[in-house]
């Protein structure tokens, strides 16, 4: 078959001084169901039929997290015989991922960059539906006696929270608020589903939230429940029997795809593959047992089921994610591209641990099994992996919506319980500074851009109140704590006075 085999074609770039290999990434065999056979020996593969499995889960967000993290714990499933766990992905927005897995049986290669790598093809997806081009097709599978669970990974903005509560005013939801003929939203496809399976007296289903979320299972609740209100009062009594809604805490740093990853792996795999994803070693999946459809063997693949995910997630969101976000505004202001090389910077590290170590872990009660100072030094230590350059930016990225789960509930504990906060205050002065500049260099990716761009004040001090009020910090008690805000202005103009370096050095020195 033309194009289905393999072959590298060696040149030598005779301009150079010395001869060069080069391998020519388009005389490579593109991956796809008829090539595998002819990947590396060293490449990990499928272990099942791909034609023999099925799809009883449906997946909203099939983006290079959900790939390099849930599809994986699927993919073993998939390996031991359990051939009903395949996934169908949907994207709500871009058509992109889809496009570049059709032509390639959606498989793909995870590359897991550690002290050593090693190469992994997924066949857990079968197919990605695309929400905007046929809403219908998406309605329909989640309707579908057959499917079990629906999951989410769709970003903290999927959510459409505005100060914690689902935002009936943003178009979206005003769409899904309006008519469900035509979904937008999680909420509406989830809603429109349930309608019709409640209708065909269906198969209970569980719906389990992986986003970075506190309380993600009880918002997907909230979020359907609003709507069926107003379109089908009659399935709610049909849900609250039939449907269980659920929360998991999600681990694993996924950064973005480039082509550098394309051609590696293209390299070192043998086929083509132009959608790859790169992923550290380490993954975790806790997720809170409580299912209505059937179960999928999770633990199986290495997942844990807990009654209670609240400490997990709480862990999670407040060390892992806190310690991101932090890094992400010093880094940035320092000049830094990646995470690893704003933990090469002796005051941005020390200043990350301890703000966790002082302020964060004393008001964060952790789960049996962790120990905070461990999980913070095993947090930082995994973040300093420098073959998996993770941007800053990337983390940057909605920084509005992530800031409200990972920093301000701290700040409050920290304020009614330990008192000690002055790490937590330049923090938020940094993240601050970071939104400014990110803004003024057109670097922001944030749903509220617009707005921070809007309100950039010439004096500068005002920025404090404005995006911190942006962001939602007007519903927790330290935006109206005059002391804690005043301590935030200091940082804050000290960290515009002499650079973010020299600000930590000063604070950590005081
Ligand atoms: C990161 C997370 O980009 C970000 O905001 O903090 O995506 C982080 O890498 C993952 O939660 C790790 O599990």
């Amino acid at each position: 078959m033309i194009g289905r085999s393999p072959f590298l074609v060696p040149t030598f770039n005779l301009s150079s001084k010395f001869l060069v290999f080069k391998v020519e990434l388009m005389k490579i065999a593109p991956l796809n169901n008829y090539t595998l056979e002819n990947l590396k020996a060293s490449v990990d593969r499928p272990q099942y039929a791909l034609s023999e499995t099925s799809s009883a889960i449906v997946h909203f967000g099939a983006g290079n997290f959900h790939r390099a993290h849930q599809a994986v714990y699927c993919d073993t499933l998939l390996n031991k015989g359990e051939s009903q766990w395949g996934i169908t992905g949907v994207s709500l927005r871009s058509s992109t991922m889809r496009d570049n897995l059709t032509s390639q049986d959606y498989l793909y290669t995870l590359a897991i960059l550690g002290d050593e790598t090693r190469y992994r093809v997924i066949g857990a997806i079968k197919n990605i539906l695309v929400g905007p081009e046929d809403p219908q097709a998406v309605v329909e599978k989640v309707a579908d006696d057959k499917t079990q669970l629906v999951t989410t990974t769709i970003t903290e903005k999927g959510y459409y929270l505005s100060d914690g509560v689902i935002d009936q005013s943003h178009p979206d939801i005003v769409n899904d608020i309006n008519s469900l003929a035509i979904p937008v939203t999680v909420y509406g496809f989830i809603a429109a589903a349930l309608i019709k399976r409640g209708k065909d007296n269906a198969a209970p289903l569980t719906v389990l939230c992986c986003d970075n979320m506190h309380a993600g299972g009880q918002r997907l609740k909230d979020g359907v429940n609003l709507l069926l209100e107003l379109h089908s009062e009659e399935t709610l009594s049909w849900v609250a029997k039939n449907v269980a809604f659920s929360s998991s805490m999600v681990d694993r740093v996924t950064p973005s795809t480039d082509q550098s990853l394309i051609d590696v792996v293209a390299q070192d795999a043998g086929l083509l593959d132009n959608a790859p994803v790169s992923a550290e070693p380490f993954t975790q999946w806790i997720i809170e047992d409580n299912f209505a459809g059937k179960k999928p063997p999770f633990e199986q693949a290495g997942a844990l089921f807990v009654s209670d995910i609240a400490p997990f997630e709480k862990v999670k969101l407040r060390f892992l994610n806190a310690g991101h976000t932090m890094l992400s505004a010093l880094g940035y202001l320092a000049g830094d591209r990646y995470i690893h090389e704003a933990l090469q910077r002796q005051p941005l590290a020390l200043f990350t641990e301890q703000a966790l170590k002082r302020n964060v872990m004393p008001v964060t009660s952790v789960p049996e099994s962790v120990n905070g100072e461990v999980y913070i030094d095993d947090v930082l230590q995994r973040f300093r992996n420098s073959r998996l350059p993770y941007g800053v930016l990337q983390v940057g990225t909605d920084s509005s919506q992530k800031i409200q789960q990972r920093l301000f509930p701290s700040v409050d504990d920290a304020l009614s319980n330990s008192k000690e906060y002055a790490y937590l205050a330049f923090a938020l002065a940094a993240w601050v500074c970071f939104v400014r500049k990110a803004v003024i260099n057109e670097d922001l990716n944030d749903p509220l851009s617009h707005d921070f761009a809007q309100c950039i004040d010439e004096h500068v001090n005002n920025d404090v109140h404005n995006f911190l009020k942006l962001a939602g910090a007007s519903k927790f008690n330290f935006f109206s704590d005059s002391e804690f805000m005043a301590s935030v202005d200091d940082c804050y103009t000290n960290i515009n006075n002499v650079g973010a370096e020299q600000a930590i050095s000063e604070f950590l020195t005081l």
